[in-house]
């Protein structure tokens, strides 16, 4: 629905259209509204004005169906488009869980990914074109925000905090990649190009990559690395919760609360452990905050998920 204006970028995700859509017949209805409002307007000015013959005794008073009428087809109208934007918005928001997962860190000024295979880009995202790809997004410093304008898709990336964002690609093709928060001196530098390619064409090209060690295993590394396996691991002195299926799961907490392990929760067990303890342990795991940056967080967080069976983890998706 680009109407071949060529100002419009390319509708190249499986929301575009719909996006699209949905923005038109808003700009069509204000139009009409505009329209409708300025023929009143200007009718009413030719009809009063100075010396024409017009009835100015206002005896005529009111009428109670039109105001009845006019202010109901607005409630209405007003509801449809709510009804229409919050659709697209709860498609947007919830990707397949067979997505491909990307993760991406935003840092002043560039952007890096990492494939679930471990193939690492920068400035530049290849993926295939008609399968989900939902894109975890983690910034280094301040916030920035991913944006694919020909996707009709913008998403922050809060420091702190994992976001996401989904799309299915549907058209091969280059296009272009901003940071639409503005994030500093070189924030207009801080961009690239996505590539979507024909399925066969993305094998190929994630193979000339290289060998290389998936996310969940530089994870693995680190938990390793930084101690964490000295407790968490079969042989350790200390108590810990054996983390081999904890991601997915419901986890009782000590103030007899319940939370679902999600991303959210490991990380913050990770930064935070203080906030949450687990049920039936002490509090005796240190934090991580300024250790580990959120690079290797996202690595962390990925071998914890790769520990798991409740979901089909990135790396298992990978064709
Ligand atoms: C000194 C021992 C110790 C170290 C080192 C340690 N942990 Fe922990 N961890 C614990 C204990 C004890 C708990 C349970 C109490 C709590 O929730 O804080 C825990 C809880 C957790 C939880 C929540 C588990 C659940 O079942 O709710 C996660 C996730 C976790 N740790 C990950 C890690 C990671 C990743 C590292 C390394 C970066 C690490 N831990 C290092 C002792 C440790
Ligand atoms: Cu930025």
């Amino acid at each position: 629905m680009s109407f071949g204006i060529p100002f419009v970028p390319d509708e190249a995700s499986s929301i575009a259209g719909r996006v699209d859509a949905l923005f038109y017949a808003l700009l069509a209805f204000t139009l009409l509204l505009g329209l409708f409002l300025t023929a009143l307007v200007v009718g009413y000015a030719v009809k009063y004005r100075a010396g024409s013959s017009a009835d100015r005794t206002g005896q005529r008073g009111r009428s109670l169906p039109l105001e009845i009428g006019w202010t109901s087809a607005s409630l209405v109208i007003a509801f449809i488009f709510f009804g229409w934007g919050a659709v697209l918005f709860v498609q947007r928001d919830r990707p397949p869980s067979d997505a491909l997962e990307i993760a991406a860190l935003g840092k002043q000024w560039m952007w890096t990914f990492r494939h679930p295979g471990g193939q690492r880009e920068i400035n530049e995202l290849h993926v295939p074109a008609g399968r989900p790809v939902v894109v975890s997004l983690a910034s280094q410093d301040v916030i920035h925000s991913f944006y694919v304008p020909a996707f009709r898709l913008k998403q922050d990336a809060v420091p702190g905090r994992t976001t996401h964002l989904w799309f299915t690609a549907v058209k091969p093709g280059r296009y272009h990649l901003f940071c639409a928060e503005y994030c500093g001196t070189q924030h207009s530098e801080m961009g690239g190009w996505v590539t979507v390619m024909p399925p066969e064409d993305f094998a190929k090209w994630l193979s000339a990559q290289g060998e290389s060690e998936s996310l969940a295993q530089s994870g693995e590394k680190l938990f390793r690395a930084l101690g964490c396996s000295g407790c968490h691991g079969p042989s350790s002195k200390v108590r810990a919760p054996d983390l081999a299926n904890v991601y997915g799961r419901p986890v009782a907490l000590a103030d007899r609360q319940t939370v679902l392990a999600d991303e959210r929760y490991l990380r913050d067990s990770i930064l935070q452990p203080a906030k949450e303890i687990a049920a039936g342990y002490e509090p005796v795991m240190p934090s991580f905050d300024g250790l580990i940056d959120e690079g290797e967080l996202q690595m962390l967080v990925a071998y914890l998920k790769s520990l798991s069976s409740e979901r089909s983890t990135p790396s298992e998706a990978t064709p």
